[in-house]
């Protein structure tokens, strides 16, 4: 077993992904929120790269949720803040973010795609031990660049299955020194990345918080056809 990181979906292109396990991960804050949604019981998530295409699912009952640049979009239910997911029980959600929806979209030809966040890690690093296929976490970035938060997970990822997997590429060793360097203060560390920086300006500190907060739930979502679920 091998583990590798695309460390912007822009570099899926450069993967074979068809016998691999994709993580998909956008810590700050749409596979946060995702994982959260599924831990406070939400029925299923679907993934929409298109706005439009997302907001035509409030016909067919679902929940619409999202963000264009941080921001709720307008005539959306939900924004993209994890504490708006916390009471959604049974509900089936349609969902759209800047990176980590198209982030899903860009792994779909994968054999399997799973959702990755510091507050399932190990739940992810056993769920990819379990089954045993070679690894690709793919990280958001955004709109095209690498991010850091999406790459300490991915060290962190690495970090954890290490004695188990075998380390692919070098982007994944970067990753895990990052990891290394970081972990002890994750949020201190990330204080000048753009990302953080960004959603300072948006007044979203708890957020940031809660999204570096390691082993919080247990599950793991997956992409099952279209949609997102915990099997
Ligand atoms: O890009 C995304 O998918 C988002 O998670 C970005 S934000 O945290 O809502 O700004």
């Amino acid at each position: 077993m091998n583990i590798e990181v695309a460390l912007s979906p822009e570099l899926i292109h450069l993967y074979d992904v068809t016998d691999k396990t994709v993580v998909v991960v956008d810590i700050l804050r749409a596979t946060s929120c995702m994982v959260t949604a599924f831990a406070h019981g939400v029925d299923s998530i679907m993934p929409f790269a298109d706005l439009e295409e997302c907001r035509a699912m409030s016909k067919q009952g679902y929940i619409t949720s999202g963000e264009r640049n941080g921001e709720k979009v307008e005539g959306f239910d939900k924004g993209n803040s994890p504490f708006e997911y916390m009471d959604l029980r049974g509900k089936k959600i349609a969902f759209t973010t800047t990176n980590g929806t198209q982030a899903i979209h860009k792994s779909t030809g994968a054999k399997e795609v799973v959702i990755g966040a510091f507050l399932n890690l190990s739940a992810v690093a056993k769920h990819v031990l379990d089954h045993q296929n070679n690894i690709l976490v793919v990280c958001a970035g955004w709109k095209g660049r690498v991010n850091l938060e999406d790459t300490l997970f991915a060290g962190a990822l690495v970090e954890k299955i290490k004695t188990e997997v075998k380390i692919e590429d070098d982007s994944a060793l970067m990753a895990q020194h990052a990891y290394v360097l970081a972990k002890a203060d994750m949020l201190s560390f990330l204080k000048p990345a753009s990302h953080i920086q960004r959603l300072h300006r948006l007044g979203i500190q708890e957020d940031i918080k809660y999204c570096l907060t390691e082993d919080k739930y247990t599950i793991v979502p997956r992409l099952k056809d279209k949609s997102l679920l915990v099997l």
